[in-house]
């Protein structure tokens, strides 16, 4: 079936949104990720579908079930986006994504749930227009550059896995630090691969009384440091970027355009991580990629261990021109045995392909298989 719209009742008025599903689904992880401060045994998250003028719009959400990343939880998410947010898009038409900007403004932070239901629309609306969401969202690339985020591990296993890695073509290795877990970490690595592009995320475990600790980090050649300092900080890490060689990039205390305007005016980095559910959905994302431009500071497209439905939504963001920096949306068969999507998101040679089949995100989902691995439903009706 064509994905394109050709309902004669489409006038162009606006795409009617008669429904929502919301979903929760959960994926086991083929092994373990481990953060500085967290365990990820499976990938749970909410799956929206908006259904509007005979197709439907898709995206999942990435807060997790507990507030470990940042603030938001999948509970709280669920009710927000049941009682506030979906009562308020149902039975209305919209005939862009930035109509839904007055109805998602209002409410303070939420921004993983507001991105859901924004993600879901451009979609939707991408589709109602018979294009990629990649030609909607102005992006200039037909496949994206994709590096892998290797967890916390032991220092065999960690170059077990940069073994994998390389041998896959993959151009960045992004490992998984914390306190104590870091130098003699970063010294094996280099004693092995001297000359892989590689970065180093810390999710926030450090602070500035470990100053002298982060300097060394400068010996490793590391192409940035990710998000050293606190979640809800910029202002020190202005400190450490002029203390060290090695540029900082930020992803946990990015909310927005202004946050990364004042991070990049100040100093405190060099170059941004853009998740598009961290920061409220595509027009934040646009424009902070926008913003760093005008800085000269190139981004790239985080992760969240996302299934094939944020994969794709991340692919088509990395589309555009200033995601200079190799992204996080490796293979997803490096997660999941089986996803929930149709299409194989596989990359080669560190290059993943934009998804096309059909228009929108093009990939479409296994709802046989989904439902097998669905814990929660219900339908918003208006
Ligand atoms: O900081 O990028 C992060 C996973 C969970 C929480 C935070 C982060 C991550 C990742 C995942 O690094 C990368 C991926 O999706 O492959
Ligand atoms: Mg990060």
């Amino acid at each position: 079936m064509s994905q394109h719209n050709t309902n004669p009742a489409f006038t162009g008025g606006g795409i009617l949104i008669e429904a929502a599903e919301l979903h929760i689904v959960s994926l086991p992880l083929i092994t373990p990720f481990v953060i500085s401060n967290q365990t990820l045994t499976d990938k749970t998250f909410p799956l929206l579908v908006l259904k509007g003028e005979g197709i439907e719009g898709i995206a999942e959400a990435v807060m997790d079930q507990i507030p470990d990343y940042l603030e938001e939880t999948i509970p709280a998410a669920i009710a927000f986006l049941r009682d506030v947010l979906l009562p308020r898009i149902v039975g209305k038409r919209f005939a862009s994504p930035y109509e839904l900007e007055p109805i998602l403004a209002p409410w303070r932070g939420n921004r993983m749930a507001k991105a859901v239901v924004e993600m879901a629309f451009w979609d939707l609306w991408s589709k109602s227009l018979g294009l990629p969401l990649k030609a909607a969202l102005g992006g200039v690339r037909d496949a994206v550059d994709v590096g892998v985020s290797i967890g916390i591990g032991s220092i065999d296993v960690t170059l077990d896995r940069i073994a994998e890695a390389q041998a896959a073509g993959y151009k960045r290795t992004k490992l998984k630090i914390a306190k104590g877990h870091d130098v003699a970490l970063l010294d094996a690595v280099r004693a092995r691969y001297p000359d892989i592009k590689l970065t180093v995320d810390a999710n926030t475990d450090y602070g500035l009384e470990d100053l002298a600790l982060l300097r060394r980090f400068d010996e490793f050649d590391l192409d940035y440091i990710e998000q050293p300092l606190a979640f809800d900080d910029i202002h020190d890490h202005a400190q450490v970027q002029a203390a060290l060689k090695t540029a900082i990039c930020l992803d946990e205390s990015i909310r927005n355009a202004v946050d990364a305007r004042k991070a990049l005016e100040m100093r405190a980095a060099r170059v941004i991580n853009i998740k598009v559910g961290r920061v409220g959905g595509f027009a934040a994302a646009r424009a902070i990629h926008d913003i760093s431009a005008a800085f000269g500071a190139p981004v790239w497209c985080g992760g969240m261990l996302e299934v094939g439905i944020g994969r794709a939504h991340n692919i088509h963001l990395a589309t555009l021109a200033n995601f200079t920096k190799p992204g996080d949306t490796s293979s997803a068969s490096r997660y999941f045995k089986r996803d929930i999507v149709n299409e194989p998101l596989e990359a080669a040679h560190g290059e993943m392909p934009v998804p096309k089949n059909g228009a929108g995100i093009g990939v479409t989902l296994d709802r046989d298989y989904m439902k097998t691995v669905t814990s929660h439903f219900e339908m918003i009706c208006p």
